[in-house]
């Protein structure tokens, strides 16, 4: 569903120049090498009947909930097709049922240049929205904050507006990033899942088998996973004996969590580890080749945060 365009060709300079966007220069520091290409995402910020159980139970702590404890009406991330012909599922597969929270998963190669076109649909609470990337460089124009006198229309895109935003994977974005709502409702839109993960793929890094995104955050009274809380309704991530497996880990709120897989540790300078503390908008990947199988939790290791739902299954099998 990625639409990719070979960075250089005719077609593409005069796509470019019809669009009116084609005096463009990469910003200082990320220019990308001539084989670089393009990556194209559409992107608008809708709104969503988002349920953070949907089965309405804890299932460790055989726990039950209503579903007006559970369920808000909230503005998310949905990738559209190309020209925002229609809203496309974000990420079928990997990472269970999220159409949401968190946004698409945008990714991208060290030297490609990404352009995000997003769309604010948000009819629901008529709110400015942006778009605001970690760890990509960017022209100022694309940085998606709201500065009063300072920043530009991306900053604060009004309702039924749209903007494209610019950006550049340098040797230093590989890795995987938040990005989130950074317009003046950003508080309200982060509390209610409107962030996502950018994935960026370094120069000789060969692509994992299996690619999972883990968001830490809160929603409504619970902590959640991927915007959804307890086993049952966190993401089930599956992987089989042999694979490459990559995690991506984000945080974004405002609490700190630890990151805990049970059965698997990842190699880090000077030894290994199991558990890794996270912060809020920090983020980080781990990669194993996976070497045992069995119904594995992973979960926040903050007793707290784990027992009011921050927790989930890894099935690996052979
Ligand atoms: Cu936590």
């Amino acid at each position: 569903m990625r639409n990719v365009i070979r960075r250089g060709s005719g077609a593409l300079v005069a796509l470019l120049a019809l669009a009116g966007i084609a005096s463009w220069v990469p910003s200082a520091g990320g220019g990308g090498p001539p084989d670089g290409v393009v990556q194209e995402y559409w992107i608008a910020a809708v709104p969503m009947r988002w349920n953070v159980v949907p089965n309405e139970r804890n299932a460790i702590e055989h726990e039950t909930f209503d579903k007006s404890e559970t369920t808000f009406t909230t503005i998310v991330y949905r990738r559209y097709t190309p020209n925002w012909e229609k809203p496309i599922p974000n990420r079928p597969g990997p990472s269970a049922d999220n159409d949401g929270i968190p946004g698409p998963l945008i990714k991208a190669n060290v030297g490609d240049t990404i352009l995000v076109h997003f769309k604010n649909l948000d009819n629901e609470f008529e709110r400015p929205h942006s778009m605001h990337f970690h760890g990509v460089h960017c022209p100022f124009g694309s940085d998606g904050a709201y500065i009063p006198g300072f920043s530009t229309r991306g900053g604060n895109v009004k309702p039924g507006d749209e903007y494209t935003y610019r950006l550049e994977a340098g040797p230093d974005s590989a890795g995987v990033w938040p990005y989130h709502d950074h317009s003046r409702s950003m508080s309200d839109s982060i509390a209610g899942g409107l962030y996502g993960a950018i994935s960026i793929l370094g120069r000789n890094e060969e692509p994992p088998d299996r690619e999972f995104v883990v968001f830490f955050a809160q929603t409504l009274d619970f902590m959640t996973i991927n915007g959804r809380a307890f086993v049952g309704n966190t993401p089930v991530l599956r992987a089989k004996v042999g694979e490459v497996v990559q995690w991506d880990v984000l945080a974004i709120g405002n609490d700190h969590h630890t990151f805990h897989v049970h059965g698997h540790r990842w190699r880090i300078p000077g030894g290994f580890e199991d558990t890794r503390t996270i912060g809020p908008a920090e983020s980080f990947t781990v990669r194993w080749r996976e070497d045992v199988r069995g119904t594995w939790l992973y979960h926040c290791h903050v007793e707290e945060h784990m027992m009011n739902g921050m927790i989930g299954i890894y099935r690996v099998t052979r």
